[in-house]
């Protein structure tokens, strides 16, 4: 390239280079070159304008975290950067690969209170893995190209990269082909084989192990290694909130979710577990429960890819740090003594069979999805007809907010297959369903992609759906479980703190009649027998569809574990 480029034209290139073809974003003073540059590639990289950028923020994740890839986003500076913190922020916590550029001031007043000028560098230091303030045209091509790489390597997570606006009016001669050079940053991807061993003899000595699977897993795309090696050693599975549909739910081992709202079974077969595999899991605080409580006879093994989660909440036995394909790799190349692996999977297939009679004594899936009764609308119901219908189909994603209709979709639709449940989970920001929903619309357009939310996060949000309607993104349908009220705090208030509904009865307005001004289909739906006959409609829409499903006000969800207590303390009704 021996050709002048200004700042803008470099920033498009870079990306562009690096594989980005997508971005989602609003325009604004300080970010106006690159958006003058982007039209002369708008055949390479798309851009889709959002009307809010928290929405182009989240849209960014849920294209990251349905494709693996870096999702971008893009706010000029000032408001439109600090409107980018809160899915900065959720980023952070759910180790997605985001990449942010944001417009700053020029240089010369930079530090003066200039006109939008916030320092964005600052304010999102603790929640970014790293970012820039790039000042200077020449850095331009390799800061994308090191930023794209820091967010998609390692512990995924999210990079800023706020460029002056004279650096993008600047010109220069670009240098796409520096090499990355990063010597302080290397992360660990081969676990230590020592520790590998001794991780095989903890568990083949064990009599109740278990194997547990986080988001670690899905990032690093090791389900396939998961199966050959829970199948290989007879272990039960237990899948976190962000490890759905990294084992197969309809598999003989598997046991679903642990923790608050995770089942009874699961949650006590890792009281009663003396060996525990935690694969790409951080025991987060609603796996856990009260953590000094937690898997109290367990040996504990912990595979994590970031040193720093390893010991945080809890005591472990061997610490392996690594990816979590690469060291399920390692961990079946193992090959012990043959006969001391047969007498193990006998070990633990009798295991198994003490769980699944536990299992049959208390609450589970079918039990809820088989409700005899159907005078009223419970939630529940949606999720029966939605779990038959979306498999019937196929090709399905479901993207879910914040509250009690997250835990229900965890708890009682299917989950097979990676990538296919998405969710805001460590950081719980309410709104993230809708733009999220989008952005894994646009990079799988073969798929239908449900967004299911309550009635209060879809409120901070909904305006995506003009968006939605904007860029003629057709294969997205949003489920409303409208229970007119913010649920999930109304939940505690009812149980601990004596049904005192402070702040949490919610009026919406006619959801409906919402969705037809954005030019959607809108379908209300108020008793149990109108159920199907809208998801039905909703998929022979070739268009985006809202189904606002007014169900019973009042409804808990079951079982629980309240906050601060054991996992084994459970409350079942
Ligand atoms: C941005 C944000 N604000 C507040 C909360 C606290 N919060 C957690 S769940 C919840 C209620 C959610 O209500 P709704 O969206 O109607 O869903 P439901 O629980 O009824 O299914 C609230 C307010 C949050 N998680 N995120």
């Amino acid at each position: 390239m021996s050709e002048k480029r200004t700042g803008a034209q470099i920033l498009c290139e870079a990306l562009i280079h690096n594989g980005v073809d997508v971005m989602f974003g609003i325009p604004g003073g300080a970010i106006m070159p690159f958006y003058y540059a982007m039209w002369e590639y708008r055949d390479q990289l798309r851009h889709v304008l959002c009307r809010h950028e928290q929405g182009a923020g989240h849209a960014a994740e849920g294209y990251a975290r349905s494709t693996g890839r870096v999702g971008v986003c893009i706010g000029t500076s000032g408001p439109g950067t600090t409107n980018l913190v809160t899915p900065i922020a959720d980023a952070w916590m759910d180790s997605t690969p985001l990449l942010a550029l944001t417009g700053q001031v020029s240089s010369a007043v930079l530090g003066k209170d200039a006109f939008q000028e916030t320092d964005i560098t600052g304010i999102t230091m603790p929640v970014t893995k790293h970012n820039y303030l790039v000042k200077n045209v020449d850095e331009i091509a390799y800061v994308v190209k090191e930023a794209l790489h820091i967010a998609a390597t390692g512990r995924p997570g999210p990079v800023l990269v706020d460029i002056t606006k004279d650096a993008l009016q600047a010109t220069t001669i670009p240098d796409y082909s520096k090499k990355i050079f990063l010597p302080g940053y290397r992360p660990t991807v081969q676990g230590s084989k020592k520790q590998i061993r001794s991780a095989m003899d903890l568990m083949l000595q064990s009599k109740k192990p278990l194997m547990m699977i986080g988001n670690g897993v899905i990032m690093a795309n090791a389900t396939a290694e998961v199966r050959q090696f829970a199948e290989r050693y007879h272990l039960p599975v237990i899948t976190t909130l962000h490890g759905l549909g990294g084992f197969p739910e309809d598999h003989e081992l598997s046991l679903g979710m642990p923790g608050m709202h995770g089942w009874v079974h699961a949650n006590r077969a890792i009281q009663e577990a003396d060996f525990l595999l935690n694969i790409g899991g951080r025991f987060d605080d609603r796996v856990t429960g009260k953590a000094s409580t937690f898997a109290p006879n367990a040996s504990i093994v912990h595979v994590d890819i970031d040193p720093s989660e390893i010991g945080k909440n809890i005591p472990v036995d061997v610490p392996i740090v690594g990816d979590a394909k690469v060291v399920l790799m390692s961990l079946l190349e193992e090959e012990p003594e043959e006969t001391a692996v047969a007498a193990f999977q006998q070990i633990a297939d009798e295991w198994l069979v003490k769980i699944r009679e536990l299992q049959a004594k208390h609450q589970h899936k079918q039990q809820y999805l088989n409700r005899p009764d159907t005078s009223m609308m419970l939630p529940h119901d949606v999720y029966a007809a939605m779990t038959k219908m979306i498999n019937e189909r196929g090709n399905y994603r479901v993207v879910t907010d914040v509250g009690q209709h997250q835990m229900w979709a965890a708890q009682l639709l299917d989950w097979y297959t990676p990538r296919t449940h998405i969710t805001s989970g460590g950081a719980g920001t309410m709104g993230f369903a809708v733009p999220a929903a989008m952005g894994v619309a646009v990079a799988h357009p073969e798929d239908t992609v449900w967004a299911v939310c309550g009635d209060g996060g879809f409120q901070m949000t909904n305006q995506e759906m003009a968006t939605v309607m904007q860029e003629g993104i057709t294969n997205i349908k949003i489920a409303i479980i409208n229970n007119g009220y913010l649920g999930m705090v109304r939940q505690w208030q009812e149980l601990f703190e004596n049904k005192r509904y402070s702040g949490t009865p919610l009026s919406g307005p006619n959801f409906q009649k919402l969705a037809e001004a954005y030019g959607w289909k809108g379908i209300t739906v108020e008793s149990v027998d109108q159920i199907e006959a809208a998801i039905a409609e909703a998929y022979a829409t070739n268009g985006p569809v809202l189904i606002d499903f007014r169900v019973e006000r009042e409804v808990n969800v079951f079982p629980m574990v309240p906050q601060n207590k054991s996992i084994g303390e459970m409350i079942t009704e």
